[in-house]
């Protein structure tokens, strides 16, 4: 097994410690008082393994670098690895580590593929969804009908897409299977009328192999696979075939079991575990892993509360040396904490969207597109702020 490494959100030692899965409450106590011991402010990173050798844990402390061991996770106290430096007698530690530590702080990695470049070091991207299903999630039946899948489609583009999200099966909670033909006949006409009218990457919001290769050959060039190559084993291959990029998404059970009661010990962790799992797979079966973007999964098998605590920590999923892709637009968990339908969530999904945009994430998939762009971009222009710029005069 792997050595994993994770950077823990920082600055919040304890609150982010009671996200920490492998300990019980009990042990709380006892993190404060060496929390308190090491006089930590800030925490850094996290090596989960269960077969962690203990090795590494000694040569840290020798090397200077303060470590807390919590059940099965090693709390590494540290932002610099080389600072004090120390000689790795445990490699596959320091490589995980230090790969965590640089992706988490590294901008995303611009995805290019045949022919095509979306520069997410840049700046976040806005994919603009175009659900062709009678029942959606929240816009369900309004473009069911092709043309008026186009046109809005095309709309979006001019509100400023940067990528086109075409669905054809509603994955909302409850929503029953559609078969692969009558998905992709929903989709194809769609993506081709889009493709011919518009230079913007089209993805196809599908778990088949089948949909996702007629959607490709129709001009889509992303597929965005929200069981993560789990639904259908010809997923992963078609994709590394057609050397395309692939989304991969954390979803507990499927659309119709999954917000029965969801449960986690360590939501962060668990979905950080799996996407890591399913990254492995897609690129062991020959993916490129230049060409891979993961997803938490916002509203797939989620409370409230859950979600919410994703996208407060969405930023560690930068560990894992993927883009991150996030889609809170006008979810359950807005209308819950707001108290509002689904025709109301504008402004709660800009607050997720600024959230996302401050964590890093590198493709946001929304419904408004002309609203939620102006919202990342007010917020890239706050991160790129400088004390420098501050001192010019406005003129
Ligand atoms: N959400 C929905 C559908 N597809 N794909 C990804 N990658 N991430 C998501 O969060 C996601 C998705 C459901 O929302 P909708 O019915 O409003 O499109």
């Amino acid at each position: 097994m792997p050595v994993r490494a994770r950077v823990l959100a920082s600055f919040e030692p304890l609150r982010v410690l009671s996200g920490v899965g492998s300990f019980l409450p009990r042990d709380l106590q006892g993190i404060r008082q060496a929390v308190d011991r090491l006089g930590v402010t800030e925490w850094a990173v996290m090596v989960e393994n269960l077969a962690l050798p203990t090795e590494a844990e000694s040569e840290l402390t020798a090397a200077g670098v303060r470590c807390v061991r919590i059940g099965d996770a090693l709390v590494v106290l540290a932002t610099n690895l080389d600072d004090p430096p120390w000689t790795p007698r445990v490699p596959d530690v320091y490589t995980a580590l230090k790969k965590a530590l640089s992706a988490h702080n590294a901008p995303a990695l611009n995805l290019v593929w045949g022919g095509r470049v979306l520069p997410l070091s840049q700046r976040a991207h806005i994919m603009g969804i175009v659900n062709v299903t009678p029942d959606s999630f929240s816009d369900g039946g309004r473009f069911f009908d092709a043309a008026a899948a186009v046109e809005h489609g095309l709309a979006l583009v001019e509100e400023g897409a940067d990528l086109l999200d075409v669905g054809g099966e509603s994955t909302r909670p409850g929503a029953d299977p559609v078969d692969a033909r009558d998905e992709a006949a929903r989709v194809v006409p769609v993506i081709e009328a889009l493709a011919a009218k518009t230079g913007v990457p089209i993805s196809v919001d599908t778990t088949k192999a089948s949909v996702a290769a007629a959607a490709l050959d129709a001009g889509a060039s992303i597929v965005n696979d929200v069981s993560a190559g789990r639904a259908d084993p010809e997923m992963f291959s078609l994709v590394a075939d057609r050397r395309v990029p692939i989304v991969l998404m954390h979803m507990l059970g499927d659309p119709r079991t999954m917000q029965r009661d969801p449960t986690y010990r360590d939501v962060v962790g668990e979905v950080y575990g799996f996407l890591a799992d399913r990254a492995d797979a897609a690129v062991a079966a020959g993916v490129d892993p230049a060409r891979i973007l993961i997803d938490p999964g916002f509203g797939f098998g989620k409370t409230r509360e859950h979600n919410l605590v994703l996208l407060r920590r969405l930023r560690e999923f930068r560990c894992l040396g993927y883009p991150v892709l996030a889609g809170t637009s006008r979810k359950s968990f807005i209308g819950q904490t707001l108290d509002v339908g689904v025709d109301e969530r504008t402004e709660g999904t800009a607050a997720t969207v600024a959230m996302a945009v401050v964590a890093g994430a590198a493709v946001i998939r929304v419904h408004d597109v002309l609203p939620m762009r102006r919202v990342a971009g007010m917020v890239e222009a706050i991160l790129r702020a400088s004390a420098g710029e501050a001192g010019r005069r406005e003129t």
